[in-house]
């Protein structure tokens, strides 16, 4: 369900956020108190520890795993769900609360040394976890970290994406200086060689531009969410499946009065849907205004809600900065099923139609 976008995806680099066998993951920075003792923890939506319940962790310690592992990568890429700013939010220093859109983007270029891998054993039936309790730890990274987390405006950190992330040959500080981002450099027992952080493209220049210093120890942590027949039903609200089936833009941008884009008025229409603080769809509609026939599954089983509605944002997308075309907040869905739901038209005149079942 989450839609991960690794931009520059050197080597084999951990899946930051992946679905397998149904099972949703995201992976964040470990943070100062949880270690490999931590498998099967349970957390909250906002990736805090559960705590107030006799039953927070799922299995034992027989259920734990660990592998051997020598592996070295680098990966540098923008997080795209608001679920992975969240997980990486206590030890970036950012409060996010996993319901609040936040105009902030986060991207991150990491040189990472898996030297052992504790995960929890996958085969075993998650049983009903408390109310409150949505991510377990199912796996703790051990090993060596450098990091450097860049962050600001969309546009700047798009800007920085359309222009490639730089040659990659570089210093990330003047990288980050020339693409008006803030960033912060952090050393998990890996360090730059020279005291300057130089982007590395191959295993080679690891070598030469990073060191490990001191003893390896837990650098990053996967949560899988608990499956939602493991949690409590919250409300009376059920499941449903929601489709986008097309999406239609004003003829030329009203914003400006003109073409989308300049002597174009057609519109590159994308697309991205948010619901429960998680980025569900983030799609490409075409270049046409009339209507962009998508039939996208938003979601398999999403509840809807006043206090957990969809959030639809549209974008002409373009090179650098996409312009904004309006935002559709869904709160409510149709009792019955239906292949024509069509919400109020967002903010900028689009008009989208669902199908609900
Ligand atoms: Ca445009
Ligand atoms: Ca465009």
């Amino acid at each position: 369900m989450t839609l991960a976008a690794i931009l520059v995806a050197f080597s084999a680099p951990i899946a930051t956020a992946q679905e397998s066998f149904g099972r949703e993951d995201v992976i964040g920075l470990a943070p100062d108190d949880v270690g490999v003792e931590d498998i099967g923890r349970l957390f909250t939506r906002d990736f805090r520890p559960l705590v107030g319940s006799t039953n927070s962790v799922l299995g034992d310690p027989a259920s734990v795993r660990v592998r051997q592992q020598g592996r070295t990568h680098r990966e540098l890429r923008e997080v795209t769900t608001q679920a992975e700013v969240s997980a990486n939010a206590s030890v970036w220093g950012f409060t996010a609360s996993g319901s609040t859109e936040n105009a902030t983007r986060h991207a991150y270029f990491r040189v990472v040394e898996v030297t052992e891998l504790h995960t929890f054993d996958d085969r075993l039936a998650i049983p009903p976890v408390p109310g409150g309790a949505e991510w377990y730890v199912s796996a703790v990274y051990v090993g060596r970290l450098y990091e450097m987390h860049f962050w600001g405006s969309a546009q700047a950190v798009s800007g920085a994406i359309g222009g490639g992330f730089g040659p990659l040959s570089g210093s990330i500080e003047a990288f980050a200086r020339d693409s008006q981002l803030q960033f912060r450099a952090r050393t998990i027992g890996l360090e730059p060689t020279d005291g300057q952080a130089i982007f590395a493209s191959s295993e080679s220049e690891i070598a030469e531009r990073y060191r490990a210093v001191g003893s390896p120890r837990p650098i990053l942590v996967r949560y899988s969410r608990v499956p939602r027949a493991s949690r409590p039903v919250a409300d009376a609200n059920r499941p449903r499946r929601v489709t986008l089936v097309s999406v239609e833009f004003p003829a030329t941008n009203p914003a400006i009065n003109a073409g989308w884009d300049p002597g174009v008025n057609p519109p590159d229409i994308m697309v991205r849907v948010r619901h429960g603080g998680h980025m569900l769809l983030d799609a490409f509609g075409g270049t046409d205004r009339n209507p962009a026939q998508l039939d996208r599954l938003i979601g398999a089983s999403v509840i809807v809600t006043p206090e957990d509605p969809l959030v639809f944002e549209f974008f002409d997308r373009d090179l650098m900065s996409h312009d904004q075309a309006g935002n559709l907040i869904v709160a409510a869905l149709p009792d019955e099923d239906t292949d024509e739901f069509r919400p109020q038209p967002g903010t900028a005149g689009v008009r989208v139609v669902l199908r609900v079942d």
